[in-house]
């Protein structure tokens, strides 16, 4: 069975979504980042980086375990091992892995400063929150021209871009963005939202 080692983050929630997607088994070890979990011997044999999310599939290429960091390259792993949510056909994978890539150079670090501006630092720094605050709208304007025209972040079927990027849009609120004002990306959002795959894999950690 899939081990996930994650926290109830965006990042981690990318993860917990995709294998209930792909109704792969797995068990949830929880590293609780606001105890400095991340930091145990233990867990940076399997994350160097000392961020959750990674996982370890004791099936992994050739029938060896493989152990995995970084979200989009765990999610690249999951659907390429269970052949869900990421195209065979070259133009549209890449596609897919055009707008994993947008989320992870972007949507991800620009979001992440703007709740750190907006929500942890020690003191209110303007110039940081209208950074990232205006970044992050920047970020949605364009994923709803995006979504003008595809009813899913690469085409028109649902992926592992639409995965990495929906958890983060879920604290909308947190970096103070109202969805009504990116009408498309609400439509996508709302949708997104109703798969039971997606509850699912938002409770993770807490209900696990
Ligand atoms: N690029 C990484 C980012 C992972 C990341 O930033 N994880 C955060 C939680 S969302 C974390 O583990 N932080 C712990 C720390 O900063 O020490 C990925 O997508 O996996």
């Amino acid at each position: 069975m899939i081990e996930l080692h994650t926290w109830g983050t965006p990042n981690g929630r990318k993860i917990s979504i995709m294998l209930e997607e792909c109704g792969l088994p797995y068990s949830v070890h929880k590293i609780d980042i606001s105890k400095g979990e991340q930091f145990k011997p233990e867990f940076l044999k399997i994350s160097p980086n000392n961020r959750i999310p990674a996982i370890v599939d004791p099936d992994g290429p050739g029938g060896k375990p493989i152990s995995l960091f970084e979200s989009g390259a765990i999610l690249i792993y999951l659907a390429e091992k269970t052949g869900k949510f990421l195209s065979k056909d070259p133009a549209q994978k890449y596609k897919t892995l055009e707008w994993l890539m947008w989320q992870m150079g972007g949507v991800g670090p620009m979001f992440g400063q703007a709740h750190h501006f907006l929500r942890a630092a020690p003191t209110k720094i303007e110039y940081g929150i209208k950074r990232y605050v205006d970044e992050a709208k920047r970020l949605y304007g364009v994923l709803d021209k995006q979504l003008a025209g595809t009813a899913f972040a690469a085409g028109s079927d649902y992926t592992i871009a639409d995965m990495a990027i929906f958890p983060w849009a879920a604290r909308h609120e947190w970096h103070t963005v109202n969805l009504a004002d990116f009408p498309n990306v609400k439509r996508w959002y709302d949708i997104i939202n109703a798969r039971p795959a997606v509850t699912k894999g938002m409770a993770v950690p807490y209900l696990n």
